[in-house]
């Protein structure tokens, strides 16, 4: 995931899909404003500055408000409320060399107290909201590898503080193979004052998502709760997340993720109304639901929110669920990409990802990673990526590779995929295309760039295809033999055939069509990574060498000759295009 919270806005026409249909806010609210939790809210609300007994509200209770940190110890300590802390003048070297340590200010962070108060950030509401008291238990799961130690504390302290214990079956802190010597020699024993923490010391990296696994093995509590090693968990955040899971166990729940400030370590809130999505090729953002689009529907600051997917590091999720899903696909290596793997999974399998407003976790982000990575990390996350695309995303996998540019050609080798593809098969998961129809409409994901009758833009004529060969011919639209598709991989297909140049003698043929065949790929539109001059072009890169497409009118014959911008005979147009 990218570590800034990008704003964006729907588009007009997810916009009228979100007022014309009736059905499901695309993934915006939850549907049912009937549903068990907003009778509650209304009940509560009704009853707000009034102290609910428990026996008018049989089987369920307000959420807690059990934070001790509300007086703290010590008010006047650095950061204390979550307030910026500023370095003092005679310690800035220090700071900057401590830096690297965690890719954030970490002098500040151990300058602060381990349980300083923060701000109760939660929407008005969130408060009188009632939760059942049968409420399942949870194991929190933090992996970490060579944790700040003041970070890892806080995260642990917050947990302990602003959580009622009853619900807290164990803090699984996960030591992925640490080689700190401050973290190892007082780690076991500083957490031994906690009878609730337990760890588990991984004999060998594992990298984060075999790291989570392990935990969820060892885990004994009814749901699992995932949270990042640099956290700040904030008042009421648990109960709202396992009360949705206590629902629905095909429910995975969210908190809003605030912010922790890399450079003074204050805790900011952050927008409302955002929900978890990606943009080409797989990246995870954050996208604010339009203002009107708020208002039109009224959605409520403490309603729910439903994401095309999820962050990755915070969640809560049925312990039995997250098994019967197949957990994550354990080929998945070290770090990234695992976010998107179970998000698909779990929306297209029959479950939901929602943010829950109600629940606030702070997170330090941080511009790099402060741990190295067994194998180049680029490489990695692209390989977790394409092992995703390849299992959960169709015929939609060439927009991936499309957008990754270079990424098909990279023979990065995936590993074995028929295990993911069977466990696909075994749950009877839907769809991409489900996917994106009813979870994510809004993403743009034309499956062809471009499409239709290709055009000759200065003679005005068409390529069609005569018996095995392509020649230029009068245009007609309604001719099958001069329709073609621009696919993401940069094929210009027609049926299974592909328009493929043939250098040596500057001539064209059909070639049976290949995604991984790079001879066959042929630039067209994308000027901003290529010779703006050539956009309308249709450029095939030989050896460093570009050849445009040309066309003959009198000979009705196509070749391919050296790219010259100000031929008028090498451009080109398709009918449709489908990009922005
Ligand atoms: O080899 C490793 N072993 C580990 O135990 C590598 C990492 N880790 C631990 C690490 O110590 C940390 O606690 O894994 C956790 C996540 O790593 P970070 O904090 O370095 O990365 P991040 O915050 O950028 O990670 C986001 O993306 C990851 C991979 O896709 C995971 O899904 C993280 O959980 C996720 N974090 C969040 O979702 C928090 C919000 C960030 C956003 C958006
Ligand atoms: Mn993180």
């Amino acid at each position: 995931p990218q570590n800034q919270r990008e704003m964006s806005s729907l588009p007009p026409a997810l916009q009228r899909a979100v007022l014309s249909q009736n059905k499901t806010l695309y993934g915006g609210l939850e549907p049912a404003r009937s549903n068990l939790t907003s009778k509650i809210q209304a009940e509560a609300h009704q009853k707000s500055h009034t102290n609910t007994p428990s026996s008018e509200n049989p089987g369920r209770h307000r959420v807690l408000r059990i934070d001790v940190t509300l007086s703290p110890r010590d008010p006047k300590a650095p950061g204390q409320f979550g307030h910026p802390v500023a370095v003092p003048p005679g310690k800035k070297k220090e700071a900057e060399q401590r830096w690297k340590e965690g890719n954030f200010n970490v002098y500040l962070s151990d300058l602060i107290p381990v349980d300083r108060a923060i701000e109760d950030t939660r929407p008005a509401g969130c408060a009188e909201q009632l939760v059942h008291d049968n409420l399942p238990t949870t194991s929190v799961i933090m992996c970490f590898v060579d944790e700040v130690w003041s970070a890892l504390l806080r995260s642990v302290h917050s947990v302990l503080n602003r959580s009622p214990l009853h619900l807290i079956k164990e803090i699984l802190l996960v030591d992925d193979f640490s080689t700190k010597e401050y973290l190892k020699a007082n780690l076991d024993k500083y957490m031994s004052q906690f009878p609730k923490v337990r760890i588990l010391h991984l004999k060998e990296r594992h990298g984060l998502i075999r790291a989570r696994l392990a935990g969820a093995q060892n885990a004994t509590g009814d749901v699992l709760t995932f949270l990042d090693s640099h956290v700040e968990c904030n008042v009421g955040w648990l109960e709202p997340l396992l009360e949705r899971v206590y629902l629905n166990r095909k429910k995975v729940a969210c908190p809003v993720i605030e912010v922790i400030n890399d450079k003074d370590m204050s805790y900011m809130t952050v927008d409302n109304f955002q929900r978890g999505v990606f943009t080409w090729p797989m990246n995870f953002g954050w996208r604010t639901i339009p203002p009107d689009v708020v208002a039109k529907n009224r959605i409520k600051e403490t309603d729910i929110i439903r994401c095309p997917v999820m962050a990755g590091g915070l969640f809560s999720i049925d312990k039995s669920y997250f098994f019967e899903l197949g957990t994550y696909d354990p080929g998945l290596n070290v770090w990234g990409g695992e976010n998107m793997e179970l998000s698909f999974k779990v929306w297209m399998c029959g479950g939901e990802i929602e943010i829950i407003p109600c629940s606030r976790v702070g997170h330090i982000f941080r511009n790099d990673n402060p741990y190295s990575f067994p194998k180049d990390r680029m490489k990695t996350v692209e390989r977790n990526l394409m092992r995703v695309a390849e299992v959960w995303l169709d015929e939609y996998k060439e927009l991936f590779y499309g957008h990754g540019d270079h990424l098909i050609d990279q023979g990065l080798d995936v590993g074995n995929l028929t295990q993911q593809r069977e466990l696909r098969k075994k749950l009877n998961c839907k769809s991409f295309k489900w996917y994106l129809e009813n979870v994510f409409p809004d993403l743009k994901a034309p499956i062809v760039r471009a499409s239709g009758v290709l055009i000759n833009v200065a003679l005005g004529k068409c390529i069609s295809i005569e018996n095995t060969t392509a020649i230029l011919d009068d245009c007609d639209g309604s001719s099958k033999l001069q329709q073609f598709n621009y696919t993401w991989l940069r094929l210009i297909k027609h049926g299974e055939w592909c328009l493929a140049p043939i250098p040596e003698k500057g001539s064209l043929s059909l070639h049976l069509c290949d995604n991984r065949n790079n001879r066959l790929r042929w630039l067209h539109k994308s000027a901003s990574a290529f010779h703006p001059e050539l956009v309308e072009h249709i450029v095939f890169e030989n050896y460093h060498q570009l050849l445009c497409m040309e066309g003959n009118f009198s000979q009705k014959t196509l070749k391919v000759a050296a790219c010259n911008p100000v031929v008028p005979n090498q451009k080109w147009k398709f009918e449709k295009y489908y990009e922005d």
